[in-house]
């Protein structure tokens, strides 16, 4: 099986950048946040594992790297013409998720908690390119993702730290793309030691669909993401980075090949 095997374990890229207002941001390494790793040139184009992520929801399928959800995996960012996909994807491979599962809690998702931990008077911002695929989502079809903390004491006892859900609705301040990723973010209150469910505790990430508010998707439609950050906005900036959105939306420079993406549908 090809698979794993062939690695491409290409690092997170840390970088201290400029936020809105000027202040500077700490990143928090999230590993395999560029979804590199395993390599998706496997017999079905895809990868339904993705290192250092857990995938869970829909029934689970072995595209060589063992068994995992297939509502969920990476793949290159190449059209079946060899074009390029999307013309600011992160590495070689972004990931997709389905929008609807056949799973009864209709919920699809990766996610991972990180080594480091939530601290008092610091705010945490996540941040996610997002792009449409082939079969783009309809417009009551979330996509979310969102920073949790986890009580270890309780594994399955969460707390959401900050959240964010984008709908294929054509938003005119950032609409989503089927050739450009589009970078959304989700920023978390200042934390302060009365946050005792979650500072001290460590970063969890997880992306997810759930199309309860659309009973009628199909799981033939996806979202495409890449470049999952997380970093530590100054205080001051907190404040704007909650209603900052990046919109460079790219001219379409080609037509694109919407169909037969090579991904398992
Ligand atoms: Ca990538």
């Amino acid at each position: 099986m090809v698979g794993r095997s062939v690695r491409r374990a290409l690092g997170v890229a840390v970088v201290a950048g400029a936020v809105a207002g000027g202040a500077s941001a700490a990143s928090i390494a999230v590993p395999n946040g560029s979804f590199e790793a395993p390599d998706a040139r496997t017999p079905f184009g895809v990868s339904t594992k993705i290192d250092n992520w857990t995938t869970y929801g829909e029934a689970p399928f072995d595209t060589g790297g063992g068994p995992a959800s297939s509502g969920t995996g990476v793949f290159r960012n190449v059209n079946p013409d060899d074009s390029v996909n999307f013309d600011n994807a992160t590495g070689a491979q972004v990931a997709y998720i389905f929008t609807k599962a056949s799973v009864p809690t209709n919920r699809v998702g990766l996610e991972q908690v990180l080594a480091a931990t939530y601290q008092a008077g610091t705010a945490y911002a996540v941040r996610v390119d997002v792009g449409l695929a082939g079969s783009s989502p309809g417009a009551n079809d979330p996509f979310t993702f969102q920073l949790f903390a986890v009580d270890p004491a309780n594994p399955g006892v969460r707390t959401v730290v900050a959240t964010r859900t984008v709908v294929n609705d054509g938003g005119a301040s950032n609409p989503l793309s089927k050739t450009h990723l589009n970078e959304y973010l989700a920023v978390s209150p200042v934390l302060t030691a009365a946050d005792t469910a979650i500072v001290g505790r460590r970063i969890g990430i997880e992306i997810f669909t759930a199309a309860g508010s659309d009973p009628n998707a199909v799981a033939g439609r996806q979202y495409d993401f890449d470049n999952v950050r997380v970093d530590t906005p100054e205080p001051a900036a907190a404040g704007e980075l909650a209603f900052a959105v990046v919109a460079a939306l790219g001219r379409r420079r080609r037509r694109r090949v919407d169909a037969a993406r090579g991904r398992r549908s």
